[in-house]
């Protein structure tokens, strides 16, 4: 197994997503640690931020013609892969977010004619929902199966991807992670003030406002808290559902004191402003989210569903509500904010689980691992 630096082709969705998150912490990690990164997106991605000299951003671009009622970006994708590929002589390819990546990064290979490993890292809804879509279903199955090593950021995902696609065999679960010195604990005066002016708390939920992360119930969980004391909801974010959580907010007679910020891209300075963090997903396969908000010391009260169990110890560092009673999520909101020396005590739980259990370094090792299993000596 070598140890040169790799040169290593990264494809994701530029969007706020986590995925995209995700990929961009693990190429900062890889370029940290010497190897040359060739990221391919749509757009630059959002987390990016300034430059690094290691990484090396290639805008995949996909002409329109009357014809196509669908722009073929998938094959832009594999044709801009390929001439990468070639240019700078890339040892492998990871992708993250299965469709249609793998697909593509499968197509550039078979376009090259030599070996080009194929990493394929599942975040969630490309199994969970897309990928079980019978419209890509059997696309997937031979994706995945044609990859060169599949990872997972849940055990909930390798279970889910084993039981939709038969398959769970070397499915590698690697979690997520954060880098605990951008998301820590304390925040500027002002950004606090902003959002509550006389030190009342402040509540945040931050998503891409998607039908699964059922938003509009952090509003209402929200209209119990505020019935007994004066507080905030900040609501980061931007998606399908914001215009019916704005509505919800004014049904129920508290959009003063709901704050829509839309998409963010630097939630580090946001979220340690915060004292709750609320998640009511249907699911989640890991809930990046949640834990960059364990990381700025503040609390998480999410949903017991997917892999938010692996992120969260019900009662130590956040609170797990159960499906069944999301009708008590505010009920809990108002009980952990009613009682201070255990909100500080799980404060504390949820910065030191966000730094030891889910450390950037041993997960950035861990995928170098990966990459370096696929290479033929
Ligand atoms: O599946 C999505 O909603 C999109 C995806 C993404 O691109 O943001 O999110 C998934 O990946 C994240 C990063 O691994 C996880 O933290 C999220 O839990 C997961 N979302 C869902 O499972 C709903």
């Amino acid at each position: 197994m070598t140890d040169r630096p790799l040169k290593i082709g990264v494809v994701c969705y530029p969007t706020f997503g986590g995925s995209g998150v995700v990929a961009t912490e693990v190429c900062r990690g890889m370029a940290d640690r010497g190897h040359e990164i060739h990221l391919l997106s749509y757009a630059p991605p959002a987390r990016l931020g300034g430059f690094d000299q290691n990484i090396h951003l290639h805008e995949v671009e996909v002409s329109s013609y009357p014809l196509f009622k669908y722009p073929p970006y998938d094959l832009a994708l594999a044709s801009r892969l390929a001439e990468i590929a070639d240019d700078a002589a890339l040892d492998l390819v990871h992708v993250h977010y299965a469709i249609p990546h793998t697909v593509a990064a499968l197509l550039a290979k078979e376009i090259l004619g030599r070996d080009l490993p194929v990493v394929t890292t599942l975040h969630g809804t490309d199994i969970t929902v897309v990928g079980q879509d019978p419209a890509y279903k059997r696309v997937m199955r031979w994706a995945l199966r044609n990859s060169d090593a599949v990872t997972s950021v849940s055990e909930y995902l390798k279970e889910r991807t084993a039981e939709v696609f038969g398959l769970d065999e070397g499915i590698q679960v690697i979690p997520n992670f954060v880098d605990s010195e951008r998301f820590k604990p304390g925040y500027e005066r002002g950004i606090r003030t902003c959002f509550s002016k006389h030190d009342e708390p402040v509540l945040m939920h931050v998503s891409n406002f998607r039908p699964v992360k059922r938003a509009i119930l952090a509003i209402e969980a929200f209209s119990h808290v505020v019935a007994s004391r004066p507080a905030t909801l900040v609501m980061v974010g931007d998606g399908p559902d914001r215009a019916a959580c704005e509505r919800r907010a004014q049904k129920l007679g508290i959009k003063d004191r709901v704050r829509f910020l839309g998409a963010q891209s630097d939630v580090q300075h946001l979220l340690p402003a915060a004292d709750l963090f609320l998640l009511p997903s249907e699911y989640e396969s890991f809930g990046l989210a949640a834990l960059e908000a364990m990381a700025c010391g503040v609390v998480p009260v999410v949903t017991d569903a997917g892999g938010l169990p692996e992120v969260i110890r019900d009662g130590e560092d956040g609170v797990l509500v159960p499906d069944s009673e999301m009708d008590r999520m505010g009920a809990v909101a108002a009980s952990l904010l009613d009682d201070k020396a255990r909100l500080a005590r799980m404060s504390a739980a949820a910065r030191e689980a966000a730094v030891g259990r889910f450390g950037r370094v041993s997960v950035v090792e861990r995928y170098e691992a990966v990459y370096r299993s696929v290479l033929t000596p």
